[in-house]
């Protein structure tokens, strides 16, 4: 049977690490995979981590199954995290956290839940946008659909996206990123926000909100002003949340579902049908992740060590855009790239085109995705000369 089998390409963003790993330049540089990077290029465990593990190594005291839901003391502590201490709408008992296998995970139980509790909703995804998103959703049987994110000159274009927005049929879900847009960069202002808010009321739609860069962009709380918003002025919105990138435990696949409904009443039988789709799937978590989360969050000592190390993470992402288009500068193409300093989280969308991103990894080995997509992180004030030199030449 097997031999009617077609191979079929990889990941085109996950195969450029191997790509990257057999290049011999020692001038390479990864702008590939979205994975943090420190100025030595390394992607280490946070100190709050490894303090969580050597008490979680100490303390725990069984491996017996958590839960569909996973450890309530993980959703305890990402339910403030992602929609604020003293939320109202915690308050209300409108929200339910299910932990689940990253980030990824989260948004395969919310497609599951969609497909089979609000059948005939059709899913609006940003052009572009994660490329996972793609597969995700028709994975889980919804009909995928896009409404456009940029424009012609490489610019956030929010009165296309708006007036697409103002045409998708009543009811159907519309997933924005919460922040860091990937792979633009791209986010809404509080005021753009707003008005996305206007229209998925007269439209009855319903968000669904990636939250996979919490920290990243602007802040923890700063990041999280859209889903906030949306859950504080709406009966109904998924979330789904990730822990991979701002607690750096990307292979602990630590990720979270967040159901807000209209009263606790309508959100205990959301919950009860989340915990099918997730029994369904993988019948528990992984516990390892969420318990690290739980043991920062619940420790006012660690999260505060944790809050200091992500503070520090997104600084230097945020230097390092400024930097990038001072290098720029002396070839007279800084207002060409201008955007990488406005954009936020770890991507930039920079405008190169797919012929520009050959020649940068043929002839310099320099490594991004062919939409021109760069991974902020992998610049450093080494590399950065180097870069831009590669750019003005390819230009
Ligand atoms: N959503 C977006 C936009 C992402 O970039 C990622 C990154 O990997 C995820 C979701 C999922 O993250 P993970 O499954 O690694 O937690
Ligand atoms: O976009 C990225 O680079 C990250 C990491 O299949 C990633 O979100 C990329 C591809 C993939 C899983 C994670």
């Amino acid at each position: 049977m097997f031999e009617q089998i077609e191979r079929v390409p990889g990941d085109a963003i996950l195969g450029l690490i191997e790509a990257f790993k057999k290049d011999t330049n020692p001038q390479k540089v990864d702008l590939g995979v979205g994975v943090y990077r420190d100025a030595q290029g390394n992607t280490p465990v946070m100190r709050a981590v490894k303090d969580a593990e050597a008490l979680l190594l100490k303390n725990e005291s069984t491996k017996t199954y958590i839960g569909s839901h996973g450890d309530p003391r993980y959703g305890q502590a990402v339910l403030p995290l992602v929609l604020g201490e003293g939320s109202p709408v915690l308050e209300a008992g409108r929200a339910s956290a299910t932990q689940s296998p990253g980030g990824t995970g989260a948004l395969r139980l919310a497609a599951d839940f969609i497909a089979t509790q609000l059948p005939g909703k059709d899913i609006w995804v940003s052009d572009p946008t994660w490329p996972n998103h793609l597969g995700i959703f028709p994975a889980a049987g919804l009909t995928l659909k896009k409404y456009p994110y940029v424009d012609a000159e490489n610019r956030l274009d929010f009165d296309g996206m708006l007036a697409a927005l103002k045409e998708i049929p009543e009811g159907d879900v519309v997933l924005l990123h919460a922040c860091c847009h990937n792979p633009t960069g791209f986010d809404l202002s509080r005021e753009q926000w707003g008005q996305v808010l206007e229209v998925v009321k007269q439209r009855n739609l319903l968000p669904l909100v990636d939250f996979a860069y919490q920290g990243f962009g602007e802040g923890l709380d700063e990041d999280a002003y859209g889903p906030r918003l949306l859950a504080e002025n709406l009966d109904e919105v998924i979330i789904t949340s990730s822990c991979s990138k701002n607690f750096g435990i990307y292979c602990e696949r630590t990720g979270c579902l967040i159901m807000v409904a209209k009263d606790n009443e309508q959100m205990e039988n959301v919950r009860s049908q989340v915990a099918i789709v997730a029994r369904e799937n993988y019948s528990n978590p992984p516990a390892h992740g969420g318990a690290i989360v739980a043991e920062i969050l619940h420790s006012a000592e660690l999260a505060a060590i944790w809050r200091e190390e992500l503070t520090e993470m997104r600084d230097r992402i945020n230097t390092l855009r400024r930097d990038f288009v001072e290098a720029l500068k002396p070839y007279g193409l800084d207002q060409k790239y201008a955007c990488v300093a406005e954009q936020r989280g770890m991507f930039s969308y920079t405008g190169l085109t797919p012929e520009q991103v050959d020649r940068l990894r043929d002839e310099f080995g320099i490594y991004m995705v062919r939409s021109g997509r760069a991974n902020v992180a992998g610049f450093s004030q080494e590399n950065l000369p180097y870069l831009a030199k590669a750019i003005a030449a390819v230009n």
